[in-house]
């Protein structure tokens, strides 16, 4: 495969910008080889600038279920850029894209919207802070919340990929609030709250995709919940990238647990930088300027931006199937990879939930962060670089999730085993 233009591209951005990326875990520095430099995108597949094709896997790390440049999302942003870009006022768009949360998640009773992920969580935190009045959190290793201060403690996604789980910067001061706990564990939860009684939240990823796919456990969450419930304590489900994507209707309708917040990103707009959070009436009544809790951003509720996730959440309710289609497609491709793994003597752990879904090269089978940090990082690497030159393109770290959209075909799928096959007996 001809990489020139990415490699010449890769070697000038890394004079100007570090890493050469916008965000780390772009930069294949764990897996090696170029990052492709993409020049467009096309329904299932990505198209680099040496005009290389991969059928795309990442989704642009979760936004686009409906593929790249889908027709009713395009057209609404289109005609959204028409009106103008940003108004810093409000416009009717917002309270469109509220209403479908609001019907969408039961737990959601009015919801803000923000400009990213990492915002949408930051702001939820200094919500339930400030609506219980109380300052230590709890959180979990390996679920990743965004890149604020008091999160990045034994984060996942790009800060596990690189080691630096916690980062320097932030000072000891910020993260003294932040306790830590095991997912999939409720001893650890119990633990934490004895050591303290002003715990305001627990937050977790319900379905965490920042360390790979590791749901948790059905009555895990639910002794969470009541635990929570005994200690005061509200409990915030980060949905940034399980949202829209796991299923419609939030990881509270597959696992049966009620948050008291969520909060939301990626699909809900629909590959434009929109993140919201949300929940009960009386939570979110205390932020400004109904309350006292202060939040704001002049690009928040952006009208281009709503457009899009707009149509993408309309499109998604019309499709109602399109969830169950998503995860059998899913589910054949990672059970298609592992058999053809198994041929040659490689085991994977694999899971699915709706269209997000992850694999890992590990013989035992995956509940927290460190089973998932123990699994063969040099064999994912390869199977990677394999998967890339064959023209599938992966995540590129084993502590993210991989994403199909709904322009990904069978036929893509079954194409998708075949090579893992040839790459399998490759690197075995
Ligand atoms: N933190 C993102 C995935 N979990 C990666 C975002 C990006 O590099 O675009």
């Amino acid at each position: 495969m001809n990489i020139t233009k990415s490699l010449s591209a890769f070697e000038a951005a890394s004079q100007l910008i570090p890493g050469g990326v916008n965000s780390p875990v772009r930069a294949f520095a764990s897996v090696g080889g170029t990052p492709r430099f993409i020049k467009e995108g096309e329904g299932a597949y990505l198209i680099d600038i040496d005009n290389n094709r991969y059928v795309d896997y990442v989704q642009s790390w979760g936004p686009l279920i409906f593929g790249h440049k889908d027709e009713s999302i395009e057209a609404a942003v289109i005609d959204a850029v028409k009106h103008g870009l940003s108004f810093g006022a409000p416009t009717l768009a917002e309270t469109k894209l509220a209403h479908e949360v609001v019907s969408i998640y039961n737990s959601i009773d009015k919801v803000r919207f923000v400009s990213s992920g990492t915002e949408a969580v930051m702001s939820a935190i200094r919500l339930a802070r400030g609506y219980t009045g109380r300052d230590d959190i709890i959180k979990f290793e390996g679920c990743y919340h965004g890149h604020s201060d008091s999160l990045l403690v034994q984060a996942g996604s790009g800060a596990a990929t690189f080691g630096n789980p916690s980062s320097p910067g932030v000072p000891a001061d910020f993260t003294k609030h932040t306790l830590l706990a095991t997912y999939n564990d409720i001893e650890s939860v119990k633990k934490c709250f004895e050591q303290s009684h002003d715990i305001a939240c627990v937050i977790i990823e319900p379905i965490a995709g920042n360390m790979g796919l590791v749901p948790a456990h059905k009555e895990f969450l639910a002794q969470l919940r009541e635990l929570c419930d005994a200690h005061g304590a509200l409990l915030i489900f980060d949905e940034v990238m399980s949202g829209f994507r796991a299923t419609l209707y939030g990881a509270e309708s597959i696992t049966g647990t009620t948050p008291d917040l969520v909060t939301l990103g990626k699909v809900i707009g629909g590959g434009m930088p929109v993140g919201a959070f949300g929940g009960r009436l009386e939570i979110m009544q205390q932020l400004s300027p109904e309350g006292p809790v202060y939040q704001a951003g002049t690009l928040s509720g952006n009208p281009v931006a709503m457009a899009a996730g707009l149509a993408a959440l309309q499109k998604l309710k019309q499709h109602s199937k399109l969830f169950s289609v998503l995860q059998k497609r899913a589910t054949r491709l990672v059970e298609g990879m592992k058999a053809a793994a198994m041929e040659q003597g490689i085991v994977l752990q694999t899971d699915v939930r709706g269209s997000m879904f992850g694999f890992f090269f590990n013989t035992t089978p995956v509940h927290n962060f460190s089973d998932a940090a123990a699994s063969d990082l040099e064999m994912f690497a390869a199977f990677h670089a394999g998967m890339l030159e064959e023209g599938f393109y992966f995540a590129c770290s084993q502590f993210e999730t991989g994403f199909i959209c709904s322009a990904i075909t069978d036929t893509m799928i079954e194409e998708t085993i075949e090579a893992s096959k040839r790459v399998f007996e490759r690197i075995a």
